[in-house]
């Protein structure tokens, strides 16, 4: 496991440099999910995948911008899942962007799932881990170049913060309901298009609820479980809060059959998470 973790603290120093000084256009491509692919995809894709695929303890290992796992050591415990740069679409206005990586023993499946980590690149590079048995952990790249522990994060009973995401046309009444009731409670909006961003704040500022909802056109929402929605229901699970989906099933205890399942999600502090459950 902390091979895993340093290679990722190898790579996290990279991508941010390539969000400073590479070039930010389109790429020709697109990646499983039918996004377009900015050239900063591809590399951030590429830094990662280099770092980790010299871990002796990965057997295989996933990313967002890949179709299938790639297999590295036959006997290695972990497969890796990753979204090399979430948030991408928020590069060319300059807004914080991140990696997220979801590693699991064995079969990459819900249950499996063992730490968890992101990185977002912002005015300052931080790291965030949950790993084995560990608390949310908030690391900071000093000027020496190492991560330096900060602070343990530890979520609020209830929040202020409301982030909500999706086209608003396609949501459900009741999604729409419980976004007016927080509203009307007092709630004030949050919402930059970047989870890992979204999520860090309501992490760092006590609580709130971030969602991502089922809509017309995307019943199962946009979110992907293995490198998205999963990696972060262990983070606000161990930081105090909850993860559950539009139906208020934990999100840790959904099924996964396939590599780019997507799943609606909710993400808060105790109190919000009751209150999506309660709107159900
Ligand atoms: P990405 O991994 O291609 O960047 O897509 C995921 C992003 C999330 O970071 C964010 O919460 C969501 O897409 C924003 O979507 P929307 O604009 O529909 O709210
Ligand atoms: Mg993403």
């Amino acid at each position: 496991m902390n091979e895993i973790l340093k290679a990722i603290k190898l790579a996290a120093p990279k991508i941010a440099d390539a969000l400073k000084y590479a070039d930010k256009g389109y790429a020709t491509s697109e990646n499983q999910t039918g996004d377009r692919q900015l050239k900063l995809d591809i590399l951030s894709d590429e830094i990662i995948f280099n770092e980790l695929k010299k871990c002796q303890s990965i057997k295989a290992i996933i990313s967002e911008e890949r179709e299938g796992a790639d297999e590295i050591n036959p006997n290695g415990k972990y497969i890796v899942a990753y979204d090399p740069l979430d948030g991408s679409s928020l590069v060319d206005v300059n807004f914080s962007v991140g990696s997220i990586f979801g590693i699991y023993e064995g079969e990459a499946i819900a249950s499996n799932l063992k730490a968890a980590v992101y990185t977002i690149y912002g005015a300052r590079l931080e790291l965030v881990s949950a790993l084995e048995n560990e608390a949310v952990k908030l690391y900071q790249l000093g000027k020496d170049g190492e991560f330096g522990f900060v602070k343990e994060i530890a979520l609020s009973q209830k929040g202020k913060l409301n982030a909500t995401g999706a086209t608003q046309k396609g949501w459900s009444e009741t999604h729409a309901k419980l976004v007016r009731a927080l509203f009307n409670e007092g709630y004030r909006l949050r919402y930059s298009g970047a989870m890992v961003a979204d999520l860090h704040q309501i992490l760092l500022k006590g609580g709130g609820l971030f969602s991502y909802p089922a809509t017309t056109d995307a019943p199962n929402g946009k979110l992907r479980l293995l490198f998205e929605v999963l990696p972060f229901a262990l983070i606000y699970e161990r930081a105090g809060g909850e993860g559950v989906a539009a139906n208020g099933t934990r999100l840790l205890d959904i099924k996964v059959n396939s590599f780019h399942q997507t799943s609606p999600c909710y993400f808060g502090s105790k109190y919000e998470i009751n209150e999506v459950k309660n709107s159900l």
